[in-house]
């Protein structure tokens, strides 16, 4: 396959990009197609690596409304209708709605996905399901899946042990959620159990840490510094950490240092912690965003997910990523605009590094061939048009396709 003019990552020059045997092969302007060659005019378009969504939870997707809709907005009352919820779960009811999203996901140029599955539940039917959609989507996209106690692992009956079992079924990722545990020494010691797991099993960390505008939950230094003294660092995710939005100055230069020592990758969900965050301010009303743009400057990543698709957290989601970037450099105030047309970065490079991709992920040649066209010269453009992923292509094949919208104004003035 030749993909010819295309701009690959705002670069002012176009080039053409050859794909042999799934790896791209050649980057180079000017090349002629070779016989039967399939040939895909990029018309000067944008060529992305495709699109990661580091943080998402597609054993919830699609629930919204079921069984009641979440009319405070809150963190909690989305965890409480979802523990409703999820007492009539079935295999075919989770394999469903996660199929849709991921298809809905796949339209929008997503190829890799790190998704959260609640472990809380005595049967770990969504995990199950998931487990076995894994498999079945390898060649539209990669799935990382965490086991994620919803309810808390020392505050859920068997949490625990639950927490083994997913591993054993063959989790990817271990995760927690400190700052909903009953008290503080529980938090801390959830942390330190799934360190424990991680390092016994070889596995990825991502914890929710800290969603919450409460000052005082601090369970990121914790986790940190377990990171720091066992040299796990950019194998552990901290994701939201909304609280850090709320730490005085002083405490957050101190913890900073910490952070950049510990190496650990960061995650945050602009769509998701504006809307709930700042619930239970009046005014002045909080953003609800961790520190985005500080911990970018401080050379940490942070990688940037959807994490909720229309479910008791959130009813509006489309699995699109420009929505999240969209979102997000708002929220964060990153609207400089060499800061927008870079942009990009928070849901590929850094949602790569998030996700430990290595070599397999970016257009170079000898990695694999995955990219995604998109209706706009350079990133900057993209964000503002909302672009449409006119080609995904995943190891050389044409998996998902869109037309440019093409509108025709026909009043005149
Ligand atoms: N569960 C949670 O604890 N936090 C969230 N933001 C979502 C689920 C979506
Ligand atoms: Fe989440």
């Amino acid at each position: 396959m030749l993909i010819r003019n295309v701009h690959i990552e705002n670069d002012a020059s176009a080039t053409d990009v050859r794909i042999e045997n799934s790896v791209f092969t050649c980057i180079a302007p000017f090349m002629e197609p070779h016989e039967h060659e399939t040939v895909i005019d990029g018309a000067g378009a944008l060529l992305l690596p495709p699109f990661v969504d580091s943080h998402v939870h597609l054993d919830t997707t699609l629930t919204a409304g079921q069984p009641e809709w979440n009319e405070t907005g809150t963190l909690f009352d989305g965890i409480r209708i979802w523990s409703e919820r999820k007492q009539t779960l079935s295999r075919e009811d989770v394999l469903t709605r996660a199929e849709a999203a991921i298809t809905m996901m796949a339209g929008n140029g997503i190829q890799f996905i790190r998704t959260h599955v609640d472990v809380t539940d005595p049967g770990l039917t969504a995990l199950q399901a998931l487990l076995e959609l894994k498999e079945k989507v390898r060649d539209v996209a990669d799935i990382q899946i965490v086991a994620f106690p919803q309810e808390g692992i020392l505050s859920y009956p068997r949490g625990q042990a639950l927490m083994m079992e997913a591993i054993r079924l063959g989790a990817d990722a271990v995760g927690a959620i400190p700052h909903f545990e009953f008290n503080r020494d529980y938090g801390v010691e959830s942390l330190k159990f799934i360190m424990d797991l991680a390092e016994q099993h070889g596995l990825l960390v991502d914890v929710h840490c800290d969603e919450i505008d409460d000052p005082s939950s601090r369970n990121l230094e914790v986790l940190a510094t377990l990171a720091y003294e066992r040299d796990m660092g950019p194998r552990v995710t901290a994701s939201h950490t909304t609280a850090l939005g709320s730490y005085n100055d002083a405490y957050a230069c101190k913890l900073f240092r910490l952070l950049s020592m510990s190496g650990m990758n960061f995650v945050s969900n602009p769509l998701v912690n504006m809307h709930l965050g700042g619930r239970f301010d009046t005014y002045p009303k909080r953003r609800g965003l961790t520190r985005v743009k500080e911990l970018t400057e401080a050379g940490i990543n942070v990688s940037f997910g959807e994490d909720d698709i229309q479910d008791p957290w959130s009813p509006l989601g489309a699995g699109n990523m420009l929505d999240v970037v969209h979102m997000g450099v708002y929220a964060a105030q990153l609207m400089g605009y060499t800061q927008i047309k870079e942009s990009y970065r928070y849901a590929t490079h850094n949602g790569a590094h998030t996700l430990n991709l290595g070599d397999d992920y970016g257009i170079a040649v000898g990695r694999p061939a995955n990219c995604i066209l998109l209706d706009a010269p350079n990133f900057f453009d993209a964000l503002n048009t909302h672009a449409v992923v006119l080609t995904n292509i995943r190891e050389g094949r044409i998996i998902a396709q869109s037309h440019s919208p093409n509108t025709v104004v026909s009043c005149t003035f």
